[in-house]
């Protein structure tokens, strides 16, 4: 696989945030994983508002969406760009796998590779399932086939048995976004 090439990987990405100025913290996100010229967005979902899945009682709930986007970042690489990002954002560094975040980047997808050792897995082990993720993720890329199932995610977001509610997220900040628009099918 080539790795050098500018932008000739297709990766999904995954992004939450359940503390603080949540909206903010996913536009800074998109800011700072882009501020380099390394990573180039592509598309973009509606941010939604979510049910939290293994919060504990009281704790806030999400806003969640999925970005696609180019690089030629290899995926550890990526990785550490990503965890960099989060820590940015005041994320402390050990962290719980489900405790409340300030910003939470996942690796979905990086073309089809399957990624399994103790720091990555590709694809994100709980992206076939979460409707938090699939809901985004359908609206930009319905026909993304997962590697392993070997089905499109408009497919897996129809079978998912999560039943967690998602909810379109009235955005407080029409306008000053340096998101592009999404693409119009
Ligand atoms: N992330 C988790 C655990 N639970 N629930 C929602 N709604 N959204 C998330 O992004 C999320 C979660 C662990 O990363
Ligand atoms: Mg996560
Ligand atoms: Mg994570």
């Amino acid at each position: 696989m080539v790795y050098n090439d500018r932008f000739s990987h297709r990766v999904f990405l995954g992004l939450g945030s359940n503390l603080g100025e949540r909206e903010k913290n996913l536009r800074s996100a998109l800011a700072l994983l882009t501020k380099d010229g390394l990573i180039d967005l592509v598309h973009c979902s509606t941010i939604y508002r979510t049910e939290g899945v293994n919060s504990g009682r009281g704790e806030p709930e999400y806003l969640n969406q999925v970005i696609e986007v180019n690089t030629g970042l290899p995926p550890h690489h990526l990785l550490k760009v990503c965890r960099r990002v989060e820590e940015r954002l005041g994320r402390p560094s050990r962290r719980k796998r489900s405790g409340p975040r300030v910003l939470d980047i996942d690796i979905l997808f990086y073309d089809d590779i399957i990624v399994n050792n103790e720091e990555l897995v590709i694809p994100h082990p709980r992206a076939a399932r979460r409707r938090f993720v699939l809901e985004p993720l359908a609206e930009i890329a319905p026909d993304l086939l997962h590697p392993v199932m070997q089905m499109p995610i408009s497919k897996l977001l129809k079978s998912t048995d999560d039943n967690g509610w998602i909810k379109e997220y009235e955005r407080k900040d029409k306008g000053k976004s340096p998101v592009k628009p999404k693409a119009k099918k």
